[in-house]
């Protein structure tokens, strides 16, 4: 095959004055920041759907992808190109792992069997290319949305053979990843969700999720496969509610069907927002509850509410995503996955370029500005010092369980009145985030 991309070379880092906008100014792999290169505090991921099936159609129109390797044929020669396309798309990039669906990659057949045999023909493919470039796989997963048959849902759907063909269509998904050697395995809902209550026995379809998850949990030990699982939360899109809504209800799922132990969250920008929180805070609950894995690196538009999937560009979102992924001691076995596309009308093939390399930047300036500002302690001092009044006296006995109801009615009839509050300071720490940001 010829090659994809004729007119683009290796993008390699040349510092913050090149004029070359097909360079990184901030993303230097090799570099070490506070112990560590940055290609290992950020393990990018480029998704398959987005960047090689994404058409740029949306509800008015068609697509307006130029995409000169793809004939547009559902052929499986079609879907090996792809991913040879692919595949120098990440090594011109310089990443390290990439993401897919199962129907992204291969075909659906008529039947089941003839879909798992698209697979595999695919997946010799891969293999070769994984093998070739080093490329790792960071999570497969597996389409159980797109087709009508799941159009009540799969592991939540009201038809039980819903039920029955999504978890064959995981299965092969599962092994398929074990066979790439996957990081990882992603489960985002789908239409795991309902449209209205009037129709639906919410508690029957959660235990039937649980049910799906431990199957998965089952298979994946019984194949030996060590890497991953996640759960991907999302509020709503496709369906009005998505089940696993956010990392706290997710959490709660988890907890109720004896599944904590056995998938962490990939956390993703845009369906934090739409949810009604910020990354951070989502970030910060799973950290807070040990459920922390993996990042789908994207934005939302503060003006659209919707899944709208734009590349990350805000070094203030970088620097918060950052400052977590450190608090967490970092992300690996999971990454920084660009679930992310290009606008309709960014369709030439370079535009997946500037968007991926503006992504990789930003966030690389997002780990700087985040080591500076831990090593500086320039939020902890002032959060510890925040709370000090823990760490001794009532406090400290609070914390040791020392105390109960009557101690502390004795000790406040004794004192009177609480000690004095101190400022937020709000204000001068937004000023101080600012500092480190320009
Ligand atoms: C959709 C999700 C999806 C998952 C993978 O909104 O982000 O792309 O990451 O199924
Ligand atoms: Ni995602
Ligand atoms: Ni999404």
């Amino acid at each position: 095959m010829a090659e994809a991309f004729p007119d683009i070379q290796q993008i390699r880092y040349e510092g913050p004055d090149t004029t070359n906008r097909l360079a990184f100014r901030h993303y230097n792999p090799d570099e070490m920041v506070a112990g560590k290169s940055m290609a290992d505090h950020m393990r990018f991921s480029v998704a398959f759907w987005h960047t090689f099936r994404g058409t740029g159609s949306d509800p008015f129109g068609v697509g307006t992808m130029q995409r000169p390797w793809d004939d547009g044929s559902e052929s499986i020669e079609n879907a090996q190109n792809r991913v040879r396309a692919a595949f120098e798309f990440f090594e011109k990039l310089g990443v390290k792992f990439w993401t897919f669906h199962d129907r992204d990659v291969a075909p659906e057949g008529e039947t089941l069997a003839e879909s798992n045999k698209n697979l595999d023909e695919v997946v010799k493919v891969i293999k070769e290319e994984q093998e070739r470039t080093g490329i790792q796989l960071l999570w497969g997963t597996a389409c159980l949305f797109a087709n009508p048959r799941y159009m009540h849902g799969a592991s939540t759907s009201c038809n039980a053979d819903a039920f029955a063909y999504a978890a064959a269509q995981v299965k092969k998904a599962i092994e398929v990843t074990h066979d790439l050697g996957g990081h990882g395995y992603t489960f985002w809902g789908g239409r795991e969700g309902y449209m209205t209550l009037l129709n639906t026995d919410m508690g029957r379809e959660l235990d039937h999720l649980a049910k799906f998850l431990h199957m998965a949990v089952d298979f994946k030990k019984e194949i030996g496969f060590q890497g991953q699982f996640y759960i991907e939360p999302k509020p709503m899109e496709p369906t009005k509610h998505q089940y696993d809504s956010d990392a706290a209800a997710c959490v709660a799922f988890l907890q109720k069907y004896g599944l904590i132990d056995h998938l962490k969250l990939n956390l993703e920008t845009n369906h934090a927002t739409l949810a009604g929180h910020t990354m951070a805070h989502e970030m910060e609950t799973a950290i807070h509850f040990g459920v922390f894995g993996s990042v789908d690196a994207n934005a939302g538009d503060v003006m659209l509410g919707w899944d709208t999937d734009q590349f990350p560009t805000d070094i203030y979102l970088t620097t918060e995503i950052m400052l977590r992924i450190m608090k967490a001691g970092g992300l690996s076995p999971g990454g920084l996955n660009f679930d992310a596309k290009v606008r309709r009308e960014s369709f030439e093939p370079v535009d997946l370029f500037h968007a991926h390399v503006g992504g990789m930047d930003a966030f690389a300036r997002g780990l700087k500005i985040a080591a500076k500002i831990r090593e500086d302690k320039a939020l902890a001092d002032f959060i510890s010092d925040r709370y000090s009044s823990w760490d001794r006296g009532i406090g400290a006995k609070i914390e040791a369980g020392e105390v109960g109801f009557a101690e502390l009615e004795e000790y406040m009839l004794d004192k009177g009145e609480v000690d004095p509050n101190r400022s937020g300071r709000q204000e001068m720490l937004e000023n101080v985030i600012n500092d480190y940001i320009a």
